[in-house]
């Protein structure tokens, strides 16, 4: 009947939807075991902020629309690989890459795609670096894979990208030819300041790690 189809789909749905949000934990739970092995060892905590976040069911359906693919749970499953998102924020550029790579290590991580927008950026200038990935979520009758696409950046550059979202909302995705080019600027001063943070981060490790080797010579004497 009419109300058992209702009924099914709606816990198909919500089982759906809760596969993402276990997928999300997992990924959260990989992201701080990570960031607290990083920080004992090299001293210093890489990541500023993590957050995380399920699409919004209007968000989900209008890319559905606008891709034009086919509105069946399996063909929603296979075709949008950024249902569940997560977002890491870094210090530093060179951190960006070694929690992509301490993640893409992991044996239950499948990595589908890697998009460096840090190497190659985006013509508006946005850069990031996204991982889409597959993870397995164990449910009671069955295994499920799930895509995440992680979003790895770094202050400057979620400063860019968080302002640039808000200016292209405000306007109506019309914005004007010189904003653009500024924008683009804006980008390239945000690169600029990345290079100079990595650029002392780098001499003042290095400045430690000298210290430190002196130490245990001294020590060892
Ligand atoms: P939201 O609101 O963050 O979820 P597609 O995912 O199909 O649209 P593509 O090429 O497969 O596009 O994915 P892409 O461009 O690698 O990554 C899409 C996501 O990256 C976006 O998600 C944004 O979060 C971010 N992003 C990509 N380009 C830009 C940009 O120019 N400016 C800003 N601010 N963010 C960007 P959503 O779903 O579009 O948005």
């Amino acid at each position: 009947t009419d109300f058992q189809q209702v009924k099914k789909l709606k816990t198909d749905l919500i089982r759906f939807m809760m596969s993402y949000k276990f997928a999300l934990d997992e990924i959260n739970t990989k992201i701080d075991i990570l960031s607290q092995e990083f920080k004992y060892i090299h001293d210093y905590n890489p990541i500023e902020h993590v957050k995380s976040r399920v699409k919004s069911p209007d968000s989900l359906l209008k890319k559905v629309e606008r891709k034009g693919y086919g509105l069946s749970l399996e063909s929603i499953q296979e075709n949008i690989r950024d249902i569940a998102g997560v977002r890491i924020t870094c210090s530093f550029i060179s951190d960006i890459y070694e929690i992509s790579n301490m993640l893409q290590k992991q044996k239950d991580i499948t990595v589908i795609e890697c998009k460096d927008y840090i190497e190659h950026p985006k013509p508006n200038g946005y850069r990031s670096l996204h991982l889409i990935v597959q993870i397995p979520i164990f449910m009671s009758d069955r295994v499920e894979n799930v895509y995440v696409e992680i979003q790895i950046r770094t202050i400057a550059m979620d400063f860019w990208a968080s302002l640039e979202h808000k200016i292209y909302y405000k306007y109506n995705k019309e914005v004007p030819q010189n904003m653009l080019t500024e924008l683009k600027e804006a980008a390239e001063s945000a690169t600029q300041l990345d290079k100079k943070m990595e650029g002392i981060h780098q001499e003042i490790s290095q400045l430690k790690d000298n210290e430190r080797k002196t130490d245990e010579l001294y020590d060892f004497a």
